[in-house]
């Protein structure tokens, strides 16, 4: 054994592993994060603001659609590659990586792999820029982790389709120009209906999308819903290349990848913080980081980051390949977004009093990180995932005679 210096941020030497070609991109990201969302992140996240400026500043440096064909204003680039933007986006704060994981996987990578040549190329270059912005609307008010029930419907016209529904909980809707919808579409009205894709455009009449307001996480990302009454979409707007489920499915797989990258960099961050902090912080004439108890959270923290990073560093592998599966997928953003949910909670309680104050920064990505382990599918759900990719048989309902009725239970009562 050699008497190589212990790293206690990468424990396992996992950035040594990196390609030459995803580490710049990782740096490039890094210094964009560290130098301008950074100081913007606690006035993002107490006002409630999406600073503006951020596409544009994303696209100068080709952070949005980097595995997207250049020949589109892509930038060509790795699976590796996004993970590691990914990951020091959410390093400041999950909101900025949720807004670039929409734009690249959510919106621009539909358009790519089910567009037409048309679509490509009127949208991803200026998507890939940031001079367009895209949302993505699968969860309805009432079908969040079961979106095969939707009730959104597209009904065939003359030309194009007429849609209808509500989608809810849509990330970057207010502020986008374009939505890619998810929708039910009937060719007649007996249909029991197919799930299509359908590009709408912010113009199109009968479309609005009402901001969702206060929400206590993800401050700094834009969410709203997008309410379609009687939205015409002309034929050139529909994606023609998927029907069904996988369409959508196919989308989360890509997102729920990022995520995976993306909450190592805030469990980094929480566990960064919290050296440095038990390490200055005196109690009972000792250094925090002196006490025993401390040291083991700490050694538990670096324990589950060490195993994040070795996770996805493989899942990147696997995915630069063209070999990973979603149940792979599945596992590593459950693992992930749960560990990395736990160790903020650590993280702020080892902060005591001033783990609750903003300029602190761990209870921000704290809350933060419980929506990033309910979206993209819950933690259970993943489970749920695995569960059935382990057994063969799924369990997402029910089994038996003994369902409940469908009835909604009275209100509760104040007594
Ligand atoms: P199921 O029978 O499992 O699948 C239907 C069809 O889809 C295919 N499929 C996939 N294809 C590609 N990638 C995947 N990950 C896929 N998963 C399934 C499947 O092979 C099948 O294809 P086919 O051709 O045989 O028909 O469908 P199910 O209805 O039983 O699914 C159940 C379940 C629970 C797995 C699914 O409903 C689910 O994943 N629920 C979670 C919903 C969810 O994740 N919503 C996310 C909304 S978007 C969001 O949250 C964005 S936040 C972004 C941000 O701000 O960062
Ligand atoms: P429910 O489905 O109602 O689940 C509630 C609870 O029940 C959870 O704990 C769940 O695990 C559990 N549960 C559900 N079904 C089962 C089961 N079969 N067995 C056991 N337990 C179960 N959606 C989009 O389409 N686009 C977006 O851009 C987007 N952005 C989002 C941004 C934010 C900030 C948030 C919070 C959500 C966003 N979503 C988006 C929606 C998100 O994907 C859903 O919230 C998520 O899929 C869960 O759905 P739900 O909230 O309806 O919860």
């Amino acid at each position: 054994m050699g008497s190589f210096p212990f790293n206690p941020d990468d424990a396992f030497l996992f950035e040594s592993m990196l390609k030459e070609e995803d580490r710049l991109i990782m740096e490039t990201a890094r210094e964009y994060a560290q130098s301008c969302l950074e100081p913007r992140a606690l006035e993002g996240n107490q006002q409630g603001i999406f600073h503006m400026e951020i596409p544009r500043e994303m696209g100068e440096l080709g952070l949005l659609g980097v595995t997207i064909d250049p020949k589109y204003g892509g930038g060509g680039a790795s699976y590796t590659a996004y993970g590691l933007i990914a990951r020091e986006l959410e390093r400041v704060d999950s909101a900025y990586r949720s807004f670039m994981s929409v734009q690249s996987s959510l919106v621009m990578f539909p358009i790519e792999k089910y567009g037409t040549e048309e679509q490509k190329r009127k949208y991803l270059p200026k998507l890939a820029t940031g001079e367009l912005i895209g949302c993505f609307g699968l969860t309805e008010p009432d079908h969040g982790s079961d979106p095969g029930s939707m009730e959104t419907t597209a009904r065939r016209v003359d030309g194009g389709w007429i849609l209808n529904g509500t989608k809810a909980w849509i990330t970057n809707a207010p502020i986008a120009d374009i939505a890619v919808v998810w929708a039910r579409a009937k060719e007649h009205p007996d249909d029991e209906g197919e799930i299509m894709g359908f590009i709408l455009e912010r113009d199109m009449p009968g479309l609005s999308t009402p901001e969702t307001k206060n929400k206590m996480s993800l401050r700094a990302s834009s969410t709203g819903e997008i309410v379609m009454e009687d939205v015409f979409v002309p034929d050139a707007n529909v994606l023609p290349g998927v029907r069904g489920l996988r369409g959508p499915f196919s989308c989360l797989s890509n997102a729920r990848y990022g995520i995976a990258w993306g909450t190592v960099g805030a469990a980094e961050d929480c566990y960064q913080r919290t050296r440095r902090y038990v390490m200055e912080r005196t109690q009972f004439g000792y250094p925090l980081a002196a006490m025993q108890l401390i040291q083991t959270k700490l050694a538990n923290m670096l324990t589950e980051i060490t195993q994040m990073q070795l996770l996805v560093f493989r899942l990147g592998q696997l995915a630069d390949e063209g070999k990973v599966t979603p149940a792979q997928i599945s596992l590593a953003k459950r693992n992930n977004a749960g560990k990395a949910l736990e160790i903020a909670r650590m993280a702020r309680d080892m902060h005591g009093a001033n783990g609750i104050v903003g300029e602190y920064r761990v209870i921000h990505h704290m809350v933060n990180l419980e929506s990033v382990n309910t979206y993209e599918g819950t933690y259970d759900i993943h489970g749920l995932i695995l569960g059935r990719e382990i057994t063969g048989i799924q369990a997402f309902v029910p089994r038996g005679n003994d369902l409940p009725p469908k009835k909604k239970p009275a209100p509760a009562t104040a007594s």
